[in-house]
């Protein structure tokens, strides 16, 4: 708590030193190559190993063109922020961004990136205040880059603590990222958040909603020209690609076991309302953080202006999202990305595609499913079928709602 209290402080300087900064006006990756598996293959069986040719990083995919229309009708452009606005507003402040689980793995690696670039101030959201202080050290981020505030996305009443300590420091919010979360692949029984949800889908999918929802009016009161909601997500929970169709699959069902809470005692701890499974429910809450962007996209990007964006950074293999996993797995894992399905990047790259999504003026279409090629040009990927479901997202928010309190 007293920790706690400094960093409220020391933020409140930090702001304030930092109204110099100027736009993050990174450059965008140029067309080339896409990655084999990298990418996603088309609904059910074409493959599409795509060549780089008709791929570009505003995601024409020729071959897929009706696909690539379904993904367009969730998309629309604002605005972006060219460099004669930029000239007009010389003395833009720092952005503020708010990073959920910045004390390792990509998270960590993105506060890096955007801390590097002077232009952000990170507030690193965190359940563990001392790992997080030390891995920001360990990094090399300038002290003044960064502010580490609480965050349990496991309790709900956490979630709101963090939203009053972030209102209390009076900073504006510029941009949130949905970054957190846990992967229990060995569990055979599964283990429940504070309010008794389903840890998994209860920590990455409704923590990240409730935070979302409540940060909502934050984000639409900055007066930051490129206000950004980013959740991360992932090609495990997409079925169409070779990647989603490795055992167990993704499928929420008919949210029967969402809709009854999740808690394993009168329902199931799983949202299609089966038998516990970690890895599913990891993949599942991977589908809900899709699910969600999109809805936040329909309901708000208008009203807003506000660009809400997902991605699949890449395959990870190294962070600590594998923890859980057999020590076997984890030897395995990293040399199999690699050097067989060549979707590996380092957290480093990895971190660089996520401040991209941040802060690329290049970025700023809402709707978006953002991946990457083999050679790093970014391109709009096409969803499944289930995780661009319009009814089922519209479904997800509504009862996801009613667990979190707010309906
Ligand atoms: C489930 O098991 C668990 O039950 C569940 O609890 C949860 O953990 C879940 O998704 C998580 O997994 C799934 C099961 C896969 O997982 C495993 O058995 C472990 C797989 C380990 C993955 C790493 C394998 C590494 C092997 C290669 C070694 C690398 C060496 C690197 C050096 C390279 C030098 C050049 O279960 C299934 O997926 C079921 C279907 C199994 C199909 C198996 C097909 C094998 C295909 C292998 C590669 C495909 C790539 C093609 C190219 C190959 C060219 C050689
Ligand atoms: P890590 O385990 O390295 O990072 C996850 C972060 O989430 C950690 O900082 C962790 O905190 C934090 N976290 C976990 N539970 C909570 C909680 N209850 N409250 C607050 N923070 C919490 O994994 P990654 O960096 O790999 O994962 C980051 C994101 O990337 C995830 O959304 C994941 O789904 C996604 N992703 C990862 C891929 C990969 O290959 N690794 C591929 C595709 C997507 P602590 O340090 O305290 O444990
Ligand atoms: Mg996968 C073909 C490409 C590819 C890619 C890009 C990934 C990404 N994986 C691929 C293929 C395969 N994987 C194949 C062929 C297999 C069977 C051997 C396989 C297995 C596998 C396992 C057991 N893969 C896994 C696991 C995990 O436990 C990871 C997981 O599902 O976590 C939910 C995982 C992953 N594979 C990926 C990525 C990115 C993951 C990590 C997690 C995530 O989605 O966030």
């Amino acid at each position: 708590m007293a920790l706690q209290a400094a960093s409220l402080v020391s933020s409140a300087f930090s702001v304030r030193k930092d109204l110099q900064g100027k736009l993050n006006a990174s450059s965008s990756p140029s067309l080339k190559e896409s990655s084999l598996f990298g990418v996603s293959l088309s609904d059910q069986t074409k493959a599409d190993f795509v060549s780089s040719s008709l791929r570009c990083k505003r995601g024409h995919n020729l071959r897929n063109k009706g696909a690539t229309i379904r993904a367009q009708t969730i998309a629309t452009s604002t605005p972006s922020v060219t460099p004669s606005s930029l000239d007009r507003k010389k003395t833009l402040r720092k952005g503020n961004v708010v990073v959920t689980g910045a004390s390792s793995g990509l998270g960590l690696a993105t506060a890096k990136a955007l801390a590097e670039t002077g232009k952000w101030h990170v507030i690193m959201a965190c359940r563990d205040f001392l790992k997080a202080e030390r891995a920001a050290k360990s990094a090399g981020m300038p002290k003044d880059s960064y502010t580490v505030m609480h965050l349990d996305l496991g309790s709900l009443d956490s979630v709101r603590q963090f939203v009053d300590n972030f209102r209390r420091a009076e900073m504006p919010l510029d941009v949130l990222v949905c970054n957190a979360a846990i992967y229990q692949p060995t569990a055979s029984q599964p283990t429940y958040t504070a309010e008794g949800f389903e840890l998994s889908v209860g920590t990455n999918h409704l923590g990240h909603f409730l935070l979302s929802r409540l940060l909502i009016d934050d984000l639409k009161n900055s007066d930051y020209p490129s206000k950004r909601l980013i959740i991360v997500g992932s090609i495990t929970g997409n079925t169409n690609t070779l990647a989603g169709n490795v055992p167990p699959k993704a499928n929420l069902g008919d949210l029967r076991g969402l809709a009854s809470g999740l808690n394993g005692l009168n329902s199931s701890a799983m949202i299609d309302g089966g038998d516990f499974n970690g890895a599913k429910a990891y993949k599942d809450s991977k589908v809900c953080n899709m699910l969600t962007m999109q809805e936040f996209h329909r309901r708000f990007h208008e009203e807003t202006g506000i660009t809400f964006a997902s991605l699949y950074p890449g395959c990870i293999a190294t962070t600590g999202l594998f923890r859980e996993h057999i020590p076997l797995f984890r030897s395995l894992f990293p040399p199999f990305q690699k050097y067989i399905t060549k979707g590996y990047v380092s957290e480093a790259e990895a971190g660089k595609r996520l401040a991209q999504v941040v802060g690329d003026p290049n970025l700023t279409k809402s709707g978006v499913y953002w991946s990457w090629n083999k050679t790093s040009a970014s391109f709009e990927n096409q969803l499944s079928q289930e995780a661009s479901d319009v009814e089922k997202a519209r479904r997800v928010w509504e009862v996801s709602e009613k667990l979190v309190g707010l309906a």
